[in-house]
């Protein structure tokens, strides 16, 4: 209870001083350029992808009545694992080889908890189960089985995730049954520049506090257990509020080896704008591929405790959506190889 009124004091506070810096910033001219854009301060959310804009919404809703980050990024990333129409996100989601869906999610709030669920199957709202794991449970991760598990004792309902759309589209892959993750698959699905992959979303509150989240439905019919960066603190979402938050999306594995998302709050720790760090991140990526393969796409997301927010990827097309009280956009990300 103390903790708690210690927060609450402390939140008040900083909430002022915020108050106090943005009226200060309200006449200064905007810094802006294409990438990078430092904004007049909290609270600001940005999520990777286009469809990032409709998630954005809902965490906006909860920035703009003084919630949590946490809170926040919770709800916004429930959006899109709501929607049976992306296939890449919670219900709808395009299963594994097997056919079967398997949710991977993270959540880490500005204190340094973090919880996170992999290969969670038949429960829409992996993001919420990683909450719980993270506020319930001494452990940060559970996968699979035990996931399920936790999940059911808790009150979650048991569903079917896999769609006709989706299982059709399975049955089609069956028959030439390879597996080539494609750059970018995720703004070039059938259903339209609607259909997007992994969400990532970061947010700072109004009491300049950070939040982050991530979920998935994986690379679409991968092997049976595997798991991608997006429920591994430090690779698909790390949050150091003193500092800032990164984000990934792209192919999981890239961004495992190079415990990306840790990679690029740390550049930031020393100094480095968020487009800087993602750079630096991505340029590692690079570095192991000297030769280039068409295939692979990694885009990362960073905010800065300034609410400085910038992206960067491997490759053309990775998209990212801001919303502050300053603007309502969606940003080309730049990129390293053609
Ligand atoms: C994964 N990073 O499972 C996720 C998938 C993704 O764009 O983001 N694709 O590897």
């Amino acid at each position: 209870m103390s903790d708690r009124r210690d927060f609450v004091k402390k939140s008040l506070l900083s909430s002022a001083a915020l108050l106090t810096a943005r009226s200060a910033f309200a006449h200064s001219p905007e810094v802006s350029d294409k990438h990078y854009t430092t904004t007049t301060g909290a609270p600001i959310v940005i999520s990777t992808w286009d469809f990032g804009k409709e998630a954005n919404a809902e965490a906006w809703k909860m920035l703009s009545k003084n919630s949590r980050a946490v809170d926040a990024v919770e709800s916004g990333v429930r959006v899109p694992e709501a929607d049976a129409t992306n296939q890449t996100v919670g219900r709808g989601g395009r299963p594994d080889r097997d056919g079967r869906v398997t949710l991977d999610a993270s959540i880490m709030d500005d204190k340094g908890n973090c919880g996170s669920v992999a290969c969670l199957e038949h429960v829409v709202h992996a993001i919420s189960v990683a909450r719980m794991v993270m506020d319930r449970t001494p452990h940060v991760m559970l996968a699979g089985e035990g996931a399920f598990r936790f999940a059911m004792d808790n009150g979650f309902k048991k569903e079917n995730l896999l769609t006709e759309q989706s299982e059709q589209e399975w049955k089609e892959w069956l028959k030439e049954h390879k597996y080539t993750p494609q750059a970018n698959i995720e703004n070039k699905m059938p259903a339209g520049p609607g259909n997007h992959d992994t969400i990532g979303m970061l947010a700072m509150d109004t009491y300049g506090n950070m939040g982050g989240a991530c979920t998935t439905s994986g690379m679409a019919y991968k092997m049976r257990g595997r798991i991608g960066d997006s429920p591994i603190i430090g690779a698909g979402l790390f949050v150091d509020n003193e500092v800032g938050a990164a984000t990934s999306s792209g192919l999981g594995e890239e961004v495992i080896r190079t415990v990306g998302s840790h990679l690029v709050v740390e550049s930031m720790r020393l100094g480095m704008s968020p487009e800087a760090a993602c750079r630096r991140a991505i340029e590692r990526i690079a570095a192991h591929h000297p030769d280039k393969p068409e295939e692979i796409q990694v885009g990362f997301l960073a905010l800065n405790k300034h609410g400085e927010f910038g992206a960067f990827a491997l490759r053309d097309g990775f998209t990212y959506a801001v919303r502050s009280h300053k603007e309502e956009k969606i940003y080309s990300a730049p990129f390293l190889w053609k």
